[in-house]
């Protein structure tokens, strides 16, 4: 369709004031004059659907009439936030909403901030397939995000006597205004039973399966930034078959109709709250099934629909698999291709091939999925049988390319035949798929070195990386308006759909006026994140005073215990040596904490605890004053994440080397002027290479070393026994100093670090990590050179962009181009 060939709505951004008092009449059915924030919200937020609902239906209509080759991106979790900011900017209409709601007497962000965040994911990952959509609708791509809607999201977290507790997220309870439902857009979904393989050969096999649930369509739109162009998210959700319960309900046996009901949705009801150990459990393997299943029907129904063949399937569709949560769409896409659309193995396979690419976000073995055969057995018999198929034709493949090496069949087997038999759901994404990605280069290079070491070498041209990226229209334009702002004064507002243009603030680091904006800037976000704490813990803090941050979830290979064993050791420093250890004093610092720890996952909490314990004696102790403060903001999630970046000088990233795949927060902290203290890990390697040495503070062993540190026999007590600073450290967290009301509170939590094998050498790094933090307060005591390297950072962030990223997908793995 030409771009003027659909009407504008009413609602088209000269007529919004007028617009947004009609929707709280019509829509919100509230005398304007009488309208509160949230009817505010629901008025401004419909005012701004209809637009986007507009540029949808175009770029859904130019994408068909091109026939465009689409990317279907399949991710178990998207965690969005909000969303009404982010559609007032893609529209251009921050400025005229703002304007429309004072006359309400009210401010944009008191009406954004009634908004519930849509958390339907744990951490980075589901971060990153937020960010990958945005860029995707920015950069005209024809695609879609396919996902589950949860009807619970992330756990709220609150703080209970130190302890983390967990609370249900209902987000969905009032409504939410962001979601279409489509009623006309439902696929069945099967589960169990047994399959029957007809006499002929030319008959494909008879699943016969034991139960159907309904996937019912909910879709939210994607807008792109300074384009009309939109992207698509579905979510499904399940639902039970009409029929199922009728019998009982019509028998008055009200409680069996409810309990079939829920027997199948509950497959959308819960985010499982664990981002790096598998659930375990046969609910999570049906959800995996159920979207996966849902949204690969959908594309070939939409394929069908243009093309009216599936030959061309390859053609026309990449399927991207966010981890392996959806890996099974491998076995499944054959299965329809073979068992339902006539299709022969060999070309099933081809096309199937061609269709999928995976990207692996971590290296850690506790969250590399693998299922039980047996349970597959139960659940899924059909795909169980072609996953066996695939197998055969792996070993086969392998026993050529090294005739007699059992062990490289073994290891590569999509089976793991040791112990109980299970899927390897990685081998599984790997074999299935043309392209096989990391998430930074050092990731990328690990994954070939270890996991994937004899995948790499049977199919060397497979594997490859993209590191990671973040939108800079949430992180930076969006969270961060004074910093926005001011570089939109100096170099114009073009970053925001390129990235690289940051790179001409470099030359203004030596712009004393730039500089004393950039700090007045960051003061302001400071000040702002100070009355956030006040709020949240109600402990005041200086918003002269450093603030340094770490924000993520609670694991111990992101090790928050070191960041605690340096605060606990500043504050013994500070009563040693009042007078600071050069004599020049303290530089005063807050140590701000927030993130969940996954709710099963005790060590995690039980440093949630110790952060609160620790906290409570140094916040209060008269002798310490504001020279340090520590403070856990609770309920982390993406729109606390937009108030904490901006107003953070320093950002800790300090796992240990070889375990964090790539990190984000890492990016979106320098994109918003922190420094970083970090290890060589993850993408902190090429934020380095970024900013260049002199503007970043790197310490510990690499990844390297921790290999041969490990293999050499590790032995945490040799450093406990030497280090006496470290010592005192651990037998005041040991012996109650900050528990005095359960002084064994923490014993464990020292015993395995010291007894325990210490395994993410949190003692092996200590030493230079508190050295590092000394030459952290010498740097930021001269403000000036500290606003040269915070600059320095900001202006060589523009390759963390998710554009680049993206566009890195789209060329080398998904061959999907532009539309206007
Ligand atoms: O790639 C996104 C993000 C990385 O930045 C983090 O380093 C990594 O820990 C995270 N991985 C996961 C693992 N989930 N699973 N499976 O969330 O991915």
């Amino acid at each position: 369709l030409p771009s003027d060939a659909l009407p504008r709505p009413a609602d088209a951004p000269a007529g919004l004031a007028r617009r947004i008092e009609q929707h709280l009449l019509h829509t919100m059915a509230v005398a304007p004059q009488a309208a509160g924030p949230v009817e505010l919200l629901g008025a401004v937020s419909q005012a701004a659907r209809s637009e986007l609902s507009r540029r949808w239906v175009q770029a859904d209509a130019a994408d068909r009439a091109a026939q465009a080759r689409r990317v279907v991106y399949l991710s178990m979790e998207f965690l969005i936030g909000r969303s009404l900011g982010n559609a007032l900017g893609a529209l251009d209409l921050s400025a005229e909403a703002a304007a429309s709601v004072a006359t309400h007497a009210r401010t944009l962000e008191e009406i954004e901030d009634q908004e519930r965040d849509a958390a339907l994911g744990n951490g980075g990952l589901g971060r990153l397939a937020a960010c990958f959509l945005d860029s995707m609708a920015t950069l005209g791509l024809p695609s879609y995000g396919y996902g589950i809607r949860y009807e619970f999201g992330m756990f709220a977290q609150s703080i209970q006597g130190g302890r983390q507790v967990e609370h249900p997220d209902p987000w969905l309870e009032d409504g939410t205004p962001w979601e279409f439902p489509r009623p006309g857009v439902v696929h069945p979904v099967r589960f169990g039973g047994w399959v029957e393989h007809p006499e002929s050969p030319d008959v494909p096999p008879v699943w016969r399966h034991a139960g159907t649930v309904q996937a019912k369509a909910y879709d939210m739109v994607v807008p792109g930034h300074g384009t009309e162009r939109v992207s698509t998210l579905r979510l499904w959700k399940a639902v039970a078959p009409a029929h199922i319960d009728l019998h009982a309900f019509n028998s008055g046996d009200y409680a069996r109709a409810a309990e079939f009901k829920n027997a199948f949705e509950n497959i959308s009801w819960v985010l499982y709250p664990n981002d790096s150990t598998p659930a375990g459990r046969e609910l999570r393997l049906k959800q995996e099934y159920f979207f996966t299943s849902a949204s690969i029907q959908d594309v070939l129904a939409r394929h069908l629909a243009e093309h009216g063949r599936l030959t061309n399937l390859a053609d026309k569709v990449a399927i991207h698999l966010n981890d392996t949560h959806p890996a099974i769409g491998v076995a499944e896409l054959l299965r329809l291709l073979v068992d339902e659309h006539g299709f022969a193995w060999t070309p099933a396979w081809r096309i199937t091939q061609r269709v999928f690419s995976y990207t692996n976000h971590t290296l850690m073995p506790e969250a590399l999925e693998t299922w039980p055969v047996s349970l597959f057995q139960q659940v899924l018999p059909r795909h169980l049988e072609i996953i066996f198929r695939i197998n055969h034709e792996l070993m086969v493949e392998a026993q050529a390319a090294r005739p007699g090496d059992l062990d490289f069949m073994r290891r590569l087997s999509l089976i793991d035949e040791n112990g109980e038999r299970r899927v390897r759901m990685a081998h599984l994404a790997v074999a299935g798929s043309h392209q096989v990605n990391g998430v930074s280069a050092l990731h990328s290079q690990l994954l070939v070195q270890t996991i994937f070491a004899d995948f790499a070498a049977l199919w060397p041209d497979r594997f490859s990386n993209v590191t990671n990226g973040v939108t800079p229209r949430r992180w930076l334009a969006q969270a961060n308006a004074p910093l926005a702002g001011l570089i939109d004064r100096r170099i114009g507002p073009g970053w925001r759909r390129d990235l690289d243009q940051l790179v001409h603030l470099k030359p203004l680091a030596d712009d004393a006026a730039f500089r004393s904006e950039f700090l007045a800037a960051k003061q302001a976000n400071k000040q702002r994140l100070a009355r956030v704490i006040a709020e949240t813990t109600g402990i005041a803090v200086d918003a002269a005073s450093l603030f340094d941050v770490q924000v993520k979830r609670f694991h111990e290979y992101k090790r928050q215990l070191l960041n605690v064993l340096h605060v606990v050791t500043r504050y013994r420093a500070i009563l040693a040596q009042p007078n600071g250890p050069d004599g020049q004093g303290w530089q005063p610092r807050t140590v701000i904490f927030a993130g969940k720890a996954a709710s099963g996952y005790a060590m995690a909490k039980q440093i949630i605890r110790l952060i609160h314990d620790v906290g409570r004696v140094i916040n209060h102790d008269p002798r310490i004053g504001d020279r340090l403060k520590l403070v856990f903001i609770p309920n982390y999630g993406v729109s606390l994440a937009e108030a904490i970046m901006p107003g953070a000088d320093l950002s800790e990233q300090i796992s240990t080397a070889g375990t964090e795949a790539s990190g984000t927060g890492n990016m979106k902290l320098a994109l918003n002027g922190a420094l970083t203290i970090g290890t060589d890990d993850g993408a902190n390697i090429e934020i380095r290479q970024a900013v260049g040495d002199d503007n970043i503070f790197i310490f510990g062993r690499r990844a390297s070393e921790v290999t041969a540190i490990r293999a050499a026999g590790y032995q945490p007590m040799r450093l406990y026994e030497s280090l006496p600073q470290l010592k005192a450290v651990l037998d005041a967290i040991a012996s109650g100093a900050f528990s005095p009301d359960e002084p064994g509170r923490y014993r464990g939590l020292v015993d395995a670090l010291l007894w325990g094998g210490d395994h993410y050498l949190l003692l092996a790094d200590y030493e230079d990590y508190v050295a590092t933090q000394l030459k952290v307060d010498a740097r930021y005591r001269d403000r000036e050179a500290w606003a040269r390297q915070a600059i320095a950072n900001v202006a060589a962030m523009g390759v963390f962009s998710a554009d680049r990223a993206i566009g890195e997908y789209a060329r080398r793995i998904w061959q999907v181009a532009p539309q206007a």
